[in-house]
C-alpha cells in the first residue's frame, strides 16, 4: 500500500520503520515537531501490529494510595498533602487491608499502590502492609512504589536502595509502576519537581529493580514546561536502560494536569499531542514490549483511538482514582470490565486480559486464571 505522506521529512523515518532500524535522537525531534499526526500514526500502528497484531490487552486492577501525605512538594503534583494539613489522610494497616477488598466483585489481579513520601511510615510498616494483602489476597499481584518511594525509604532508613528493594521483594511486593520519572531533564526538574529524585537516580533505581529480577514500568509527564528535545533526551535513556535490562514492561505517557497544582496556568493537553506522545513513543522505543493509553488520565475516547496510533494496552478497571482526579480529571474514577471489552471491540481490536507481566488471564463467572 502506498500512502501519502503530508509532511515529507517522515519519509527516510518511514524507511527505517519499514526495515526495522532505530531511530535516531534526531528523527524522534522531526516526529514531534512534524503536525502530519495521521502519516506518524500510520508508522506507528504499523510497528504496533507486527508486534501485537489486533490485540489489545487490559486488566482488572485496583489503585490503592496508603496516605496522601508527602514531604515533597512538587508543583506538578495535586495529590500530595503536608503532614499537618487536616486535608491529609493516611491509612492504618488494617484500613488498607479493608480497602483492598473494597469495589466491584469482579476478581482483581492486580493491586496498584503508591503514595506520598510520608514523614513517618517506616519501611517495616509498609513490609508488613505488603505480608498483610499476600496473606488475605494471595493470587493478586502486588505491583507498589514508584522509584521515587523506594529512593525516599532508602534516604530516610540510611540503607541503600538494593537493601530497600531486597527487603519490599521479600514481604511481597511483586513489581514495581512507572510514576515519578516525570520529564529526566534536570532544567525541567528543577522547575516541576524539586523535590525529587534525579532523573540518574531514577534510571539507577529501576536499574536495580532490574538486576534483583523485578520487572517495572516506566512513564512521561508531558505538556508542562518541557520541550521537544527534553521528550526525546528522556525516551532515548530509558531505551538505553531498556537495552542493559531489559526490564521494562511497559510504557506509560502521562499528560500533565494542572488544576490544583502551582502550575495551573499551564493550558491541558490536547487530543493531539496525546495522540501524537502515544504515536512517538511506540516508534522511539522499540525494546519495550508495551504502550499504555491510560483511559483515566487521556479519556475513554482518546484511549480508545489510540488504539490505532500505537497503543496496545488501555489500563484496567482502576475502581479507584486519587492522582488525576485531584488534579482535574473529569473521567471516572474506575470502569467495568465489560465497558473496557466493549471500548477495545468498537476500536476493532480483539481484547485480551492480562496480567500485570501480560500473561493471558482466562475468566469463568466465579475464578480466574493465569495461562503461563
Ligand atoms: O507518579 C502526578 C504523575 C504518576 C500529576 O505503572 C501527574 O502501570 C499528570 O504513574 N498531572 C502516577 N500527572 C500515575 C502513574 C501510573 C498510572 C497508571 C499506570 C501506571 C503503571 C502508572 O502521575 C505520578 C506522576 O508521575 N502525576 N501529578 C498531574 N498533576
Amino acid at each position: 500500500m502506498t500512502v501519502q505522506f503530508e509532511d515529507r521529512r517522515l519519509l527516510p523515518i518511514r524507511d527505517k520503520v519499514e526495515a526495522q532500524q532505530r531511530l535516531s535522537f534526531e528523527d524522534g525531534v522531526t516526529l514531534y515537531r512534524s503536525a502530519d499526526l495521521l502519516g506518524i500514526g500510520y508508522l506507528a500502528n504499523l510497528v504496533r501490529e507486527r508486534m501485537h497484531g489486533d490485540t489489545t490487552y487490559f486488566n482488572v486492577n485496583r489503585h490503592i494510595n496508603p496516605t496522601d501525605v508527602c514531604v515533597a512538594s512538587c508543583r506538578l503534583c495535586a495529590f500530595g498533602k503536608k503532614a499537618k494539613d487536616p486535608n491529609g489522610y493516611t491509612m492504618s494497616l488494617e484500613q488498607v487491608w479493608e480497602t483492598a477488598g473494597r469495589g466491584w466483585q469482579e476478581q482483581i489481579t492486580e493491586f496498584h499502590i503508591v503514595g506520598g513520601l510520608h514523614p513517618e511510615l517506616t519501611l517495616d510498616w509498609f513490609c508488613q502492609m505488603l505480608r498483610g494483602l499476600k496473606e488475605r489476597y494471595p493470587s493478586i499481584h502486588l505491583k507498589a512504589f514508584t522509584m521515587v518511594e523506594i529512593g525516599y525509604f532508602a534516604r530516610r532508613e540510611k540503607i541503600s536502595i538494593r537493601e530497600v528493594l531486597t527487603r519490599l521483594r521479600d514481604a511481597g511486593m511483586d513489581s514495581l509502576p512507572g510514576g515519578g520519572a516525570e520529564v529526566f531533564s534536570e532544567r525541567v526538574r528543577r522547575i516541576i519537581c524539586d523535590h525529587k529524585l534525579t532523573g540518574d537516580e531514577w534510571l539507577e533505581t529501576a536499574r536495580t529493580a532490574h538486576e534483583l529480577g523485578l520487572h517495572s514500568n516506566c512513564t512521561m509527564l508531558y505538556g508542562q514546561i518541557e520541550n521537544e528535545e527534553d521528550r526525546v533526551d528522556h525516551l532515548v535513556r530509558l531505551r538505553a536502560l531498556q537495552d542493559d535490562t531489559n526490564g521494562f514492561v511497559t510504557f506509560i505517557p502521562l499528560a500533565f494536569h494542572p488544576d490544583n497544582t502551582a502550575l495551573s496556568h499551564i493550558p491541558k493537553t490536547t487530543g493531539f499531542d496525546d495522540l501524537k506522545n502515544i504515536a512517538v513513543s511506540r516508534l522511539m522505543l522499540d525494546n519495550i514490549p508495551h504502550i499504555k493509553a491510560y483511559w483515566i488520565m487521556m479519556s475513554e475516547k482518546i484511549a480508545q483511538i489510540a488504539q490505532r496510533f500505537g497503543s496496545n494496552d488501555i489500563d484496567g478497571t482502576v475502581v479507584e482514582e486519587k492522582i488525576y482526579h485531584n488534579a482535574g480529571a473529569e473521567t471516572s474514577q474506575g470502569m467495568r470490565r465489560q465497558d473496557l471489552l466493549r471500548l477495545i471491540r468498537l476500536a476493532g481490536r480483539t481484547p485480551v486480559e492480562r496480567d500485570t507481566l501480560y500473561r493471558p488471564v482466562q475468566r469463568t463467572e466465579t475464578h480466574f486464571t493465569v495461562l503461563v
